[in-house]
């Protein structure tokens, strides 16, 4: 009989090493005679990813084996960052490679560091998709990611003269982290008409025919979870020129040049993430996208459903799917056209087993942000798709009609159909329709879509079809990765490493308050991160800052509703005061760091118009000698996800200073504050319910509530109104040429003096300028300080995205774990 073969992964640094130098020698064929940092972390990665594969496959055999409901999370993004300090930290054997590692001579920050981030994701709602699959792998959920294999993920920043240009992220020149299966293709076909058929019986059936067809190829990616071998997968597909559209007659007749160009044509598909964050254009390309990867996803899910055997009707007991925002919305006439074209289920049946499958994630009441198909250009691309979409919106708005008859202009504001010119399909009603349940991302966004975008639809479905689940972050990257010093400190309190697995165990940190070993440590904790972040500004900027200073930091997309505008403005009004001030004044002030971090869309001026300001302002303060240590102004170029590792446990303060009612929910206060930070923010998103975890008197709110915004943006636009003086005392600085040509500042400026103040800068200036002299005021008492700052870790429990995916899980996909078989 043949012996099992039982793989067994190395122990010892010994071993690593010898694994790590195969790969290099063999793998890569280098010698390691000039062996730098870049191979040592591909023989590094590739000496994890053999352990990672076997957990993966048995994985996947579990999986098939047991034959339950699994979780498919389609998501156009992926905000994924580095993998490989992840993988050594859930197989538990990063000690084991620093010091083999350290025996070859290198140190584990610089080999980490050699990994290019996976960035293929804008913000917030990619980074989630992340911590979800994440948090699905650790807690042993058979679920799957997924989406597109974008050769160019979220652009690179630079900073050139003060001003935001892009450069081209092209990542995949060596990914170790991704399986090619050229064996699983999917032909996808867009363009062409529909003709209708009889069958034997008599009953017309549609066929879509003609067009042009484009192959999918699914890319896999192993998503290992913490302390367990569960090892999951996320499907990326790229596009190909399908065999059939090479075109061989041109090739023959010496057109090789343009039939390669065909080729060329296919792959742009797959080619470029949407750098928009919040913003909808309808660029064809997109919605090419979103059907390509909607296609190829559920013929993949439909394909291993019928390996089941199983009947048609148990199709959402065994599948359910998330959809990540609108963007994926397509699978729903997508899963009804295979039903119903291809398989031959009538309509009625189809419809609900469709409407059963699906659940919609919404992220944004942001109008601009909703997304809209015009409906000449859907029918040219996805002829099919739009009878059915038509005929959904039919049998949808004859129930509407029967329940509410009385209502004649209830069906023009319902209908998936919006009746302009051209006529738009709007996907957030279709994604609604053909859902079993709607959440959104934090308690007040998802109050706030059943009142504005979806009033009506509470009335049609009942409340009951709307919940929430408010975001989460993984404590695996954001804390036990990103601050390991930190989690070691609580490892040390909680008798292991247990909370990582279970994040309400932190509220046992409560009792160490006041104990001065641990508050000691604490700080020296924090201290030490700002002392490395002041290290990267130092490389990154050329500026000196000062790690006793107070470190206060807004990193995140820029946007006027985020309110980077409001900050700089803030810091210039500073920076006003100091220089009114005698040098004895100024030795009292708490001094102070202003970190800013973030991409604007390449299209959106207003937001490159901030960046340049605080590039300008950072400028000119920096280099005044009245101001010295008082105040630095640095903007880091490049924010991603490793650099957000470095800044978010090296923050004191951090800003979430949204227009209330505009931010979803926001996910990296949750880190900030994971990270013994304290937070300035208004009363929106997330913030609220961080507010309520851990008390009113440990985070700084200010401003006008979401109830006022709306009157107040008609008293901008009909009342009377003057400018708060600070606020005009700041404009008048700038328009004085303080910051340099004024006329590059001038639209931001009369978008609040002039043209309605739409994100309520001004009606919020002194509050939030009352709000940052209480930090001041509150920095200058440390002990009090650092009791909040401990207080809100002990208390950020709640905010676990295990938390999230298990409420997912219980409330939305009725789906069980389905932990690892025990090895024999
Ligand atoms: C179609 C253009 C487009 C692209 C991206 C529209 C909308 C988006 C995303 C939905 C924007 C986004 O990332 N939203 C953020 O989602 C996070 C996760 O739920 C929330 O924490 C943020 O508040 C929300 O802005």
């Amino acid at each position: 009989a043949w012996k099992k073969f039982t793989p067994k992964g190395f122990t010892t640094p010994e071993e690593f090493e010898k694994e790590c130098v195969r790969h290099i020698e063999t793998t890569l064929a280098r010698s390691l005679y000039n062996c730098d940092e870049f191979a040592t972390y591909a023989g590094t990665a590739l000496a994890f990813r053999d352990r990672l594969v076997l957990d993966w496959n048995k994985t996947q055999q579990n999986q098939t084996f047991a034959d339950q409901k699994r979780v498919y999370y389609l998501s156009l993004e992926f905000l994924m960052g580095r993998a490989l300090d992840n993988a050594m930290l859930n197989v538990g054997m990063k000690d084991v490679a620093a010091k083999g590692l350290s025996e070859l001579g290198f140190r584990m920050e610089d080999i980490v560091s050699q990994e290019h981030d996976a960035a293929l994701g804008n913000g917030g709602l990619g980074r989630l998709a992340a911590c979800f699959l994440d948090s699905l792998a650790s807690l042993n959920y058979p679920a799957w990611g997924y989406g597109l294999r974008y050769r160019y993920g979220i652009f690179k920043q630079e900073i050139v003269d003060g001003y935001q240009v892009e450069v081209p992220d092209y990542w995949l020149d060596f990914n170790p982290w991704e399986f090619a299966r050229h064996d699983i293709t999917v032909d996808i076909q867009f363009y062409g008409h529909v003709s209708k058929y009889q069958d034997d019986n008599g009953t017309s059936i549609s066929v879509w025919e003609g067009g042009e067809i484009v192959q999918a190829v699914a890319y896999d990616v192993p998503v290992p979870g913490y302390q367990t071998e569960n090892t999951n997968n996320l499907r990326l597909w790229a596009s190909k020129a399908a065999s059939g559209e090479f075109d061989f007659q041109k090739f023959n007749s010496g057109e090789y040049e343009s039939s390669v160009a065909d080729q060329q044509r296919a792959e742009t598909i797959s080619a470029v993430l949407y750098p928009n964050d919040n913003l909808e254009r309808g660029k064809e390309l997109r919605l090419k996208q979103q059907y390509f990867w909607c296609a190829a996803s559920l013929y993949d899910i439909v394909r291993r459903f019928k390996k089941t055997k199983r009947s048609w009707k148990d199709f959402p007991t065994q599948v359910a799917i998330q959809l990540n925002d609108t963007h994926p919305t397509l699978a729903i006439p997508e899963l009804q056209r295979i039903l119903v074209d291809q398989e031959g289920l009538d309509w009625e049946e189809a419809w609900s087993i469709v409407s059963k499958t699906f659940g919609y994630t919404n992220h944004t009441v942001l109008p601009e942000a909703l997304e809209k198909w015009s409906v000449p250009l859907f029918q040219h691309l996805l002829p099919r798709h739009l009878q059915i979409i038509y005929d959904i919106n039919l049998n949808f708005l004859h129930y509407v009609e029967r329940t509410f008859p009385k209502d004649r202009d209830m069906l023009s504001r319902v209908s998936i159909i919006e009746e302009s010119n051209p006529k738009m399909i709007r996907m957030a009603f279709l994604a609604l329709i053909g859902s079993h349940k709607v959440n959104g991302v934090a308690e007040l966004h998802s109050d706030l879509i059943k009142t504005t975008i979806f009033k009506d639809f509470v009335k049609v479905f009942g409340p009951d079809k709307f919940t929430n689940v408010t975001n989460g972050i993984t404590p695996r990257r954001w804390l036990h990765q990103a601050n390991p010093r930190l989690s070691e400190l609580i490892a040390s309190k909680l008798g292991g490493h247990e909370f990582l697995k279970d994040l309400t165990l932190l509220h046992k940190l409560e009792n160490y308050v006041d104990d001065k070993e641990f508050r000691k440590e604490f700080q020296e904790i924090k201290y030490a991160n700002k002392v490395r972040l002041a290290k990267h500004i130092k490389e990154a900027n050329g500026v000196s800052v000062n790690p006793s200073a107070l470190f206060d930091v807004q990193v995140k997309r820029i946007h006027e509703y985020k309110r980077q505008q409001l900050n700089i403005f803030g810091v210039i009004h500073r920076y006003l005061a100091i220089k009114a001030m005698s040098p004895e004044e100024r030795k009292k002030l708490v001094p102070r760091v202003s970190i800013f971090g973030g991409k604007a869309a390449p299209g959106y001026w207003m937001a490159k118009t901030v960046i340049h300001l605080i590039n300008q302002v950072g400028k000119v303060v920096n280099n005044d000698k009245d101001v010295g240590d008082a105040l630095k102004v640095i903007f880091l170029e490049d924010y991603n996800v490793s650099k957000a590792e470095i800044i978010t446990p090296a923050s004191d303060i951090s800003e979430h200073i949204s227009t209330a009612g505009t931010e979803a929910s926001g996910t990296s206060n949750m880190k900030f504050c994971l990270n013994g930070g304290l937070i300035i923010g208004t009363c929106d998103g997330a913030n609220i319910e961080i507010t309520r975890e851990i008390g009113e008197n440990n985070i700084f709110l200010f401003g006008n509530l979401a109830e006022d915004v709306e009157d107040l943006r008609h008293s901008h636009l009909y009342g009377t109104y003057t400018l708060d003086s600070s606020l005009q005392a700041v404009f008048d600085a700038i328009s004085d040429g303080m910051f340099g040509d004024a006329s590059h500042f001038s639209a931001l400026v009369n978008g609040i003096v002039e043209h309605g103040d739409y994100y309520l800068v001004s009606d919020d200036f002194a509050s939030y300028c009352k709000t940052q002299d209480l930090i001041d005021e509150a920095y200058k008492n440390q002990e009090e300080w650092w009791t909040k700052c401990i207080t809100t870790v002990a208390r950020m429990g709640f905010f676990s995205s295990d938390r999230c995916i298990d409420e997912y899980a219980e409330m939305i996909w009725n789906v069980e774990p389905l932990p690892p078989k025990q090895e024999q």
